[in-house]
């Protein structure tokens, strides 16, 4: 897969049920990724360490997947310059919504990219930063172009007689 191009975080490896179509997606793509396990509240020092050493090593994109109070992708936002999204995950009797807002309701200044709770978040992470590889990368963006047309087509086939 090459160079580690997108950086996938995860506050628990509970969450990976939900962030393996993150990871499903960007192998589709054949984009180089990580997979990490870190907590911002539970490994606090390790996270910071991880998040400020991203930019030097040639990742381009973080995606951070978490539940409950979820800290995690702003404290990574915070400690690095790299472009950030959230997924929020259903983790507790608040079914996500307290992930949802504490990913999307991040200060001015500290920006995090929140997507959907859940599975349809985490593929959409993985297409946001492929969106963003595919600025400079014709082959992401050639495969992305496939990628809809697909789309495309899998929602008209499905078309039935009314
Ligand atoms: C968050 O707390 C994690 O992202 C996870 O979604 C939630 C619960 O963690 P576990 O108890 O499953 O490890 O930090």
């Amino acid at each position: 897969m090459g160079d580690i191009k997108v950086a996938v975080l995860m506050g628990s490896k509970n969450d990976l049920t939900i962030m393996e179509d993150t990871i499903k997606t960007l192998k589709e793509f054949g984009v180089g990724y990580e997979a990490k396990v870190l907590s911002a509240h539970r490994t606090p020092k390790e996270t910071v360490d991880y998040a400020e050493k991203l930019k030097n090593r040639g990742v381009k994109v973080v995606i951070c997947g978490a539940g409950a109070s979820a800290a995690l992708a702003g404290t990574v936002a915070a400690h690095t310059d790299l472009p950030v999204f959230g997924v929020p995950i259903d983790a507790t009797c608040f079914h996500g919504w307290d992930a949802l807002l504490s990913t999307v309701q991040m200060p001015p200044g500290v920006p995090v990219a929140a997507l959907g709770v859940g599975k349809m978040g985490a593929k959409n992470a993985a297409l946001m930063a492929l969106r963003i590889l595919a600025l400079q990368d014709v082959k992401i963006a050639d495969k992305l172009g496939v990628f809809k047309e697909e789309q495309r087509k899998s929602i008209l086939d499905t078309q039935i007689d009314l």
